[in-house]
């Protein structure tokens, strides 16, 4: 039997309980630990959604079920691994585990549809520089992903199901992804395209004109240094209280799972400022190990072995 490719799932990791924040937070700020107001305002999140985050069940998930859709299509030959950025298991302990395991292929499947020098490709440093340590082996990293027809229609099926609410006047579908330094674009990201082209295959596969919806960029961190916006937040409460909008409908296509920022920036901040404003807040569901999110990630796979 020939070798199995190994499928090494990156994502970024949630702490699975309160004393596991301060390290965590700790590592997302490459290694400086927060002062305590930061640390204080972040522990206050997690306990407002409750610990661990939806993350964690949900990136295990989505390995179960990306692992039984391939075995069910190609009987071993792959094998799919689970590696976070910022907590245990981190994507070293699945690239030796990997290597324990024998296996010498490895594909990078970054858990971010789309690509950037930030994200994405600081998974595949991380786990280049693991495979340093296993001379031998190959690793195919997958840059991104956002533009798979599954993903789009996903998303597009949910707003086609709402169209009685869409089509109302005063309803505007804001789609949001995570902002980023602003720098960080103007060094030549792809980030901002990225997300722009998915927000527009959404809109334009749910059959919604370039009136009912806009882009906005959440759950910027907290630095000094400018970040992508505009923030959701403001453009809902302008919506609101300046255009008469009265129904907010919510799509966070830059992510694929419930967490951190979807259970707390979306369900309580949003939804708190919009009601505030005068408003109804609909959210749409989270792919997270649904079929399509599941049947997106097997055609990454396969198309990445193929090539
Ligand atoms: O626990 C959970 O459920 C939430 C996990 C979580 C996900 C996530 C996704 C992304 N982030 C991205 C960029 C940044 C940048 C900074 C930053 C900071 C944080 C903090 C927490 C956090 N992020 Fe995150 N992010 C998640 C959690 N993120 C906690 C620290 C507190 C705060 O600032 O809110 C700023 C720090 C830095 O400079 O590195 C930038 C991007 C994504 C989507 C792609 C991906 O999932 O990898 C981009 C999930």
């Amino acid at each position: 039997m020939t070798e199995p490719t190994a499928v090494l799932l990156m994502a970024y990791g949630t702490p699975y309980q309160e004393s596991d924040i301060r390290g965590y937070y700790t590592n997302i700020r490459h290694g400086q630990e927060p002062p305590k107001p930061l640390m204080d305002q972040l522990v206050g999140r997690y306990k407002a959604i409750g610990l661990p985050s939806p993350l964690a069940r949900i990136t295990t998930a989505q390995r179960d079920g990306l692992q039984a859709a391939l075995d069910k299509a190609h009987p071993g030959a792959y094998k799919v691994y689970e590696g976070l950025k910022y907590i245990t298991p981190f994507i070293q302990d699945a690239v030796d585990q990997i290597a324990a395991d024998g296996i010498t292929r490895v594909i990078g499947l970054p858990l971010a549809p789309q690509y950037s020098s930030y994200s994405s490709e600081d998974y595949h440093n991380r786990a280049r520089k693991a495979i340093e340590a296993h001379p031998g082996m190959e690793y195919l990293p997958v840059r991104s992903w956002w533009n798979h027809q599954e993903l789009i229609h996903f998303w597009s099926d949910q707003l086609v199901a709402k169209k009685d609410l869409t089509d109302r006047p005063d309803t505007k579908v804001i789609f949001s992804a995570h902002s980023l330094p602003l720098r960080i674009i103007q060094g030549g990201d792809p980030y901002k395209d990225e997300v722009i082209g998915l927000s527009n295959a959404v809109a334009q596969a749910a059959g919604l004109n370039e009136d009912q919806y806009v882009l906005a960029w959440q759950s910027a961190g907290r630095t000094q240094e400018p970040w992508i916006g505009p923030d959701f937040v403001k453009v809902a409460k302008d919506l609101i209280t300046e255009s008469g909008m009265k129904t907010i409908v919510s799509a966070s296509i830059g992510f694929i799972a419930d967490n951190l920022e979807i259970c707390y920036d979306v369900d309580m901040e949003l939804a708190k400022a919009i009601e505030y404003a005068g408003g109804t807040l609909t959210r749409l569901n989270m792919p997270n190990d649904s079929p399509a999110l599941i049947a997106t990630l097997q055609q990454v796979v396969e198309e990445t072995k193929a090539e």
